[in-house]
């Protein structure tokens, strides 16, 4: 049974200087209590996304439940707890017959169309963005606002997860608005585990 934690930090390379800067950053997050991480490689180096992908199992796989971004393969690999799948990678019931039943899997989506498809399908969790305007990610669709989430909600009884552009001063409203977890780059990178505290303490 999936239960997600209010907070869904998502760590993506490109951020970081090196790979030593973010094991930091994933170690803060674990120790201000965050309990679900989110791999998010767009390097399209497969062995370097494995090798960095084990090394924050080994280092989190304890405490953290991982999620690997795109890439089914990379998740049965380094053995991860789940996979993210967007518009553009594999479909649902692709991603699903490769990483079985027991896996999570969750689902992007941009709009009240690509929702109502998703919750057709046996993902675990849809992700719905960008509510806010967003620089982390190219090519975004339009935003969604929190308006279009309350749409959204009314749309699903699957977990949902909200993206883009959440910040904590915006995080509340977001939970308030129906999502059950936000999905966080940007606004975790400067002091990771002072801001995660801070989410966690507005998050409830
Ligand atoms: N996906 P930040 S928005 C990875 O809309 C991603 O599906 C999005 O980063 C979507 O927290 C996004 O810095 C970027 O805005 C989220």
């Amino acid at each position: 049974m999936v239960s997600l934690p209010r907070l869904y930090p998502i760590l993506d390379p490109a951020c970081f200087s090196d790979a030593a800067q973010m094991f930091a950053a994933a170690e803060d997050l674990a120790a201000a209590g965050v309990t679900l991480l989110q791999y998010r490689d767009k390097s399209g180096n497969a062995r370097r996304m494995l090798d960095n992908a084990r090394e924050l199992k080994q280092r989190l796989g304890a405490t953290v439940k991982l999620i690997m971004d795109d890439r089914a393969d990379l998740c049965l690999a380094a053995q991860y707890d789940g996979l993210h799948v967007g518009q553009d990678d594999l479909p649902v019931e692709s991603a699903r017959r490769i990483i079985g039943p027991a896996r999570w899997l969750g689902v992007s989506s941009h709009n009240t169309e690509q929702l109502a498809e998703a919750e057709k399908t046996s993902a675990d969790y849809l992700a719905i963005g960008p509510i806010f305007a967003t620089s982390s990610k190219a090519d975004t669709d339009p935003v969604v606002g929190l308006e279009g989430l309350r749409r959204a909600r009314e749309l699903t009884s699957k977990l949902m997860v909200a993206i883009g552009g959440i910040t904590r001063a915006n995080a509340r409203s977001v939970i308030e608005a129906g999502a059950d977890a936000v999905a966080v780059i940007s606004d975790l990178l400067r002091d990771p585990r002072k801001s995660a505290e801070e989410f966690l303490r507005v998050l409830g």
